[in-house]
């Protein structure tokens, strides 16, 4: 099939799902165009089936706010038509289902095809941009306009109903990692870098923003390091970062936290953690603490959202109220002391994201495509 990718080319895991997504549709010989305004961060590879296409949002002194949705919508066109796309599948609403509409009204007026458009939502396009009054309109539309529409976890697709007037039904698709990818031996020399003396290393790794309250952390961190010999990694960047440092020197933890910055290579990182701390007031799903999963990296994490999806109880990591410091740092002072208990989970986490494999979740995504191959475009598919 030729299947039209739109997401954000950032580190967020909307994009990088798209993006892994679109390589592994890519290695089983689909075609794949990118449609987005910068190269994805996770597009790294060569591959005769990958197309790129950047969006261009021109500038004009008349505009305090450059309208990238309709330079979107027009490039979407463009892509439609001159490369005989099959379908559109666009990640994350906000604006991308909109625009999609917007381009699928046009394909239609311009040569009569019906392009099918699949939206899938990834959380906070749902729960926390685009439930806003400002916006909810249109989500809701765009969305009831979608000739599919996907979920990333059981908790979103409620959560969406309980947000919106959604008309259709909502697939659960789970997202997934290459866990081939991720399970790797640890590098020693860069082990030994960052915990000399054998301490337990801990790991952070989001977007820095409110929602991941990486203030607890800290908290937790705090805790853990009074308990036993630890270090604590913080991969990523965003608006909480100086707050966050400013914390660590508050606590007096600074000298064994290491702000990482945004990775690429998050494999190597967490090859040598020994344990995921993702505390958030809210994930849809939580990719990053099922990639620690497949790296045998134990999870800590709130209960919140879908992270009880992905995060067993008492089996590939712990789950607490949101906020509750305390008995995270329990859990992991308990965890990190007991070298024997620690390999258990470890393993109990890897073997759990197993059943998250990506070549689990394609073929879902291959078989809902599919169901638009027979309705419109069967000689082609
Ligand atoms: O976590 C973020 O703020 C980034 C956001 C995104 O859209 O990139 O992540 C969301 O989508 C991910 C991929 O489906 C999920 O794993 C994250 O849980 C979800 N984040 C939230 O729901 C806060």
């Amino acid at each position: 099939m030729k299947i039209g990718i739109v997401c954000y080319p950032t580190f967020g895991g909307s994009g990088v799902l798209a993006t892994e997504l679109g390589k592994a549709l890519a290695d089983k010989g689909h075609q794949v165009h990118f449609i987005t305004y910068q190269q994805p961060v996770r597009l790294n590879v060569f591959n005769a089936n990958i197309f790129y296409h950047e969006v261009r949002v021109p500038t004009y002194p008349l505009f305090d706010y450059p309208p990238y949705e309709l330079a979107l919508a027009s490039t979407m066109v463009d892509v439609i038509i001159n490369h005989d796309l099959d379908l559109l599948h666009v990640h994350y609403a906000i604006p991308h289902a909109s625009a999609a509409y917007m381009a699928k009204q046009i394909v239609k007026q311009k040569n009569g095809r019906n392009i099918p458009v699949i939206t899938t939502l990834h959380g906070t396009d749902i729960t926390l941009v685009g439930k806003d009054k400002t916006y909810e309109p249109v989500v809701t539309f765009s969305i009831n306009e979608s000739d599919a529409i996907t979920a990333v976890s059981r908790n979103l697709k409620e959560e969406t109903y309980r947000y919106f007037d959604i008309k259709k039904e909502i697939d659960v698709i789970y997202n997934f990692v290459d866990v081939h990818r991720f399970d790797k031996k640890p590098l020693e020399a860069f082990r030994q870098v960052i915990a000399p003396d054998n301490e337990k290393i801990l790991i952070h790794a989001s977007n820095f923003r409110k929602v991941k309250r990486v203030d607890d952390v800290v908290k937790v961190f705090a805790q853990v390091s009074k308990a036993l010999p630890a270090k604590l990694l913080m991969v990523g960047d965003g608006p909480e970062r100086h707050a966050i440092e400013e914390l660590c020197r508050q606590y007096g933890v600074d000298a064994q936290v290491r702000f990482l910055g945004k990775q690429e290579q998050m494999e190597e990182i967490l090859a040598v953690s020994d344990l995921f701390l993702l505390p958030s007031e809210y994930e849809s799903f939580g990719l990053a603490a099922l990639e620690a999963m497949a790296a045998r990296v134990v999870v800590i994490s709130s209960n919140a959202g879908g992270l009880a999806e992905i995060n067993v109880h008492g089996s590939t990591g712990f789950l607490t109220q949101v906020g509750d410091v305390d008995t995270m740092s329990k859990y992991a002072i308990e965890l990190l002391s007991n070298n024997s208990y620690l390999a258990e989970m470890k393993e109990k986490a890897y073997q759990h994201a197993c059943q998250f494999d990506i070549s689990k979740i394609i073929p879902q995504y291959e078989k809902l495509y599919s169901r638009f191959c027979r309705m419109e475009t069967v000689k082609k598919c």
